[in-house]
């Protein structure tokens, strides 16, 4: 099938079949335990979701779909020059589970360009947020103000039937993935480069391209760094934050610009996406108080420690699930090899990949003391001269509605009921294993 909708109607009976029989076979089996522990410990480890778009192994990281990040390096359609893959073929392995034709993505891109001009009142929303709102925050608004289009929240109320679901929210996705890169690049602009907007390529370039045009960036190595930085950001299987956030919210049928928006909010969190932002503070702050001293293990030692001195974390190292170093931090640091290797701020960084495990192992709280997607990324941008990390999350933000929009479709297909859990209280749990 060469169109996007076609491909994934036509592997949605076959996924339903599936589950149905799963669950008369497997039904009544037990997935996975929660403990007390567990329930008062964010829920770490408990399987009580399925997620079908990736899957996180704890030491070797994710795959899209069963493909690791050089698999689909290796595979995935590349824009004509690029090395990278193309975030849209990604999306496309993502939604169908398989790896598109070059015919296939050059479709789903002509679609894309054709959906991506921005309703009316949404620049005059984006104008309208003060200048020091995070950058965040101005993309959460210019979701919410996409949303005036939302083909679901327009069929809902006018009575649509179930198994309908999909299509409003495949096509609320497609217009959200093409119209996201236009609102982000706004947000740049008028926050940090007085307002000046550069008008969208749409349909000349490819959605990266595009968007780090739109942001003032033309070198087509950038291009690159955003085609692999939009693939490798786009989907962590589904319990982390955003993910979740984005599930949640939208199994009360709120349509897909307000699951993202949602999720986006949890992007936004220090402990989650917000840390590729902290990461480069970070760094600028060590190199500031390294002042003359040389950069090498002993004064990097010593800083690390000050920061787990002043109660602090370290930010992009450790995970709540990964045991390993990330691969999306090992693809980025591939390309700063490729790209960047003379780099002062990739040296440090490098320095930091064998000092930090170090000092986190000896301080002996962390599970994992390695790096994660976060500890790479800044330095990548700021050697392209996108400096301005307050920016940073909204990068991942861009490319994680792509993984959580591809999973909202199979979520609506598979008609997934409300998320609702079930919670106790402390008096409860004191009542309940009191006698036991
Ligand atoms: N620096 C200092 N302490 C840490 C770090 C770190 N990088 N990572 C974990 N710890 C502490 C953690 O705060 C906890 O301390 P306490 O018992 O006093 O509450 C203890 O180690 C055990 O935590 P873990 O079970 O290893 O980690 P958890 O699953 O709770 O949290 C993160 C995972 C990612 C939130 C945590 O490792 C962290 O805060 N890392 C730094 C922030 C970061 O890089 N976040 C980005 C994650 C990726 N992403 O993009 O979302
Ligand atoms: C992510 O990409 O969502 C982060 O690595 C956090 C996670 O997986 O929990």
């Amino acid at each position: 099938e060469q169109d996007l909708k076609a491909a994934f109607a036509a592997k949605v009976p076959a996924m339903t079949a599936d589950i149905k029989e799963i669950k008369e076979k497997f039904g009544d089996q037990v997935l996975g335990t929660c403990t007390v522990t567990q329930a008062y410990g964010g829920m770490r480890s408990v399987k009580a979701m399925t997620y079908e778009t990736s899957l996180l192994d704890s030491e070797e990281g994710i795959r899209f779909r069963g493909y690791t990040i050089p698999e689909c390096q290796e595979l995935l359609p590349r824009a004509p020059g690029g090395l990278e893959p193309l975030p849209e073929a990604l999306f496309w392995l993502l939604l169908t589970g398989d790896i598109p034709t070059t015919a296939q993505i050059e479709s789903l891109q002509q679609d894309l360009a054709a959906r991506s001009k921005l309703p009316a009142g949404v620049t005059d929303v984006l104008d309208a947020t003060p200048a020091g709102l995070h950058p965040m925050s101005q993309l959460t608004t210019g979701l919410l103000a996409l949303q005036q289009d939302s083909l679901m929240a327009r069929e809902y109320a006018k009575g649509t039937t179930k198994n309908l679901y999909w299509e409003h929210t495949l096509e609320d996705a497609l217009n959200l993935i093409a119209r996201m890169p236009e609102v982000a690049a706004r947000v740049y602009r008028k926050t940090f480069k007085g307002g000046k907007y550069i008008p969208s390529k749409a349909g000349e370039l490819d959605l990266s391209a595009n968007y780090a045009h739109m942001m003032g960036f033309d070198s087509p190595s950038f291009a690159d760094l955003m085609r692999l930085y939009l693939c490798i950001h786009s989907d962590h299987e589904g319990g982390n934050v955003s993910a979740h956030t984005v599930r949640l919210v939208g199994s009360a049928l709120s349509d897909a610009y307000y699951s993202v928006a949602a999720g986006m909010c949890g992007l936004a969190g220090p402990l989650h996406g917000l840390a590729n932002q902290e990461v480069l503070n970070w760094l600028i702050g060590m190199r500031k108080a390294l002042g003359d001293l040389p950069m090498n293990e002993e004064n990097l030692t010593k800083i690390c420690w000050d920061t787990l001195n002043s109660g602090k974390v370290i930010p992009g190292f450790g995970h709540a699930v990964l045991r390993k170093t990330d691969p999306r931090y090992m693809c980025q640091r591939e390309f700063a090899l490729k790209h960047l290797p003379d780099d002062e701020m990739f040296k440090l960084v490098s320095l930091l990949y064998e000092v930090v495990p170090k000092v986190l192992t000896e301080q002996g709280k962390v599970k994992n003391p390695y790096p994660n997607v976060d500890a790479h990324s800044g330095v990548l941008l700021q050697y392209y001269g996108l400096t301005e990390q307050s920016y940073y999350t909204v990068l991942f933000g861009v490319s994680r509605a792509m993984g959580t929009c591809a999973s909202l479709v199979w979520d609506r297909a598979l008609m997934l009921p409300l998320e609702r859990p079930k919670s106790v209280t402390t008096g409860w749990i004191k009542n309940h294993f009191a006698n036991k």
